[in-house]
């Protein structure tokens, strides 16, 4: 059985980081082990969440693991709180990275042009700082710009304004880069990328579902993470994560008794496993 090692937050309501990474790539039959890097109550779109950091237990994970002599076959990660976790993360992709397995940096600090409660620039310098190290990052418009230094260009972005910043986060060091939530036209929505290696883009829109949610980035990360670890192509490992996340939305969206924080992709699982072909 394939591991993996997710560094990210828990935020005990709300659906994001470790309680969607756990089951979403857990169901996909992968082992995943996890460096908490906070306790939240809930996730910071809600107000008076309580934050307990866990950054010194960060180090000492990594110590003990280091002695143990554990492998994993990818690093995947998501929220960080700080700055300094940003460096410790740097440590454990420096301790556990290697020329076999794969470092995926989700950078999320910022959603439609608004970075979360407690973030700053230079939260997103070192966020960027940190892609030179992974093999793939996969931000949103928000988080592209903010590390970039440049200005948001809006949820409707063109093609060409994306093609712009995908060539500019190359320069972070990443060797695949993705934007995550771009909007096509004919009411269609998905990623785009740009691949160092073949020196091309890629694309690929499901159908848009009129619902903003939280979380639906880390779905999307965390399903990616599960594909690849299933031997699926990069690209059909996006693929896959953007159906999943399209199905997820869809599902919230007929829900009359949805929660208005996160998405139902517990309720999609069965499909998901169909999309990676573990059940008919
Ligand atoms: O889904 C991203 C995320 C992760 N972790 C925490 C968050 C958010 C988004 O708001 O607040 C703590």
């Amino acid at each position: 059985m394939k591991r993996i090692m997710s560094i990210q937050d828990i935020s005990c309501i709300g659906k994001c980081s470790l309680t969607v990474a756990l089951p979403i790539i857990s169901a996909m039959g992968v082992e995943t082990s996890i460096v908490p890097t906070a306790v939240l109550s809930t996730h910071t779109q809600f107000r008076g969440f309580t934050f307990r950091d866990l950054t010194d237990d960060m180090e000492s994970i990594r110590e003990h693991w280091l002695k143990e002599n554990f492998k994993f076959d990818a690093i995947y990660t998501g929220y960080l709180g700080s700055e300094r976790q940003i460096d410790i993360v740097s440590g454990f992709f420096d301790a556990f990275g290697n020329k076999d397995n794969y470092i995926i940096v989700d950078p999320a600090m910022a959603d439609n042009g608004k970075m979360y409660a407690g973030f700053d620039t230079g939260f997103a310098r070192k966020m960027a700082s940190l892609c030179k190290k992974a093999d793939i990052i996969l931000p949103n418009i928000s988080e592209a710009a903010f590390m970039l230094g440049r200005p948001y260009p809006g949820e409707d972005a063109s093609e060409a304004e994306i093609k712009n910043m995908l060539l500019d986060l190359t320069k972070l060091g990443s060797k695949k880069v993705v934007i995550t939530g771009v909007n096509a036209p004919g009411h269609r929505f998905g990623f785009m990328g740009y691949d160092t290696a073949s020196n091309q883009f890629f694309d690929y829109y499901t159908e848009k579902i009129d619902l903003i949610s939280h979380g639906t980035g880390d779905v999307f990360a965390s399903t990616f993470t599960g594909a690849f670890m299933n031997d699926f192509s990069i690209y059909d490992s996006l693929r896959i994560a953007a159906d999943f996340t399209c199905a997820c939305i869809k599902n919230t969206y007929n829900d009359p008794n949805a929660v208005n924080y996160a998405v139902n992709f517990e309720a999609e699982i069965p499909y998901l496993l169909k999309l990676i072909n573990k059940i008919q």
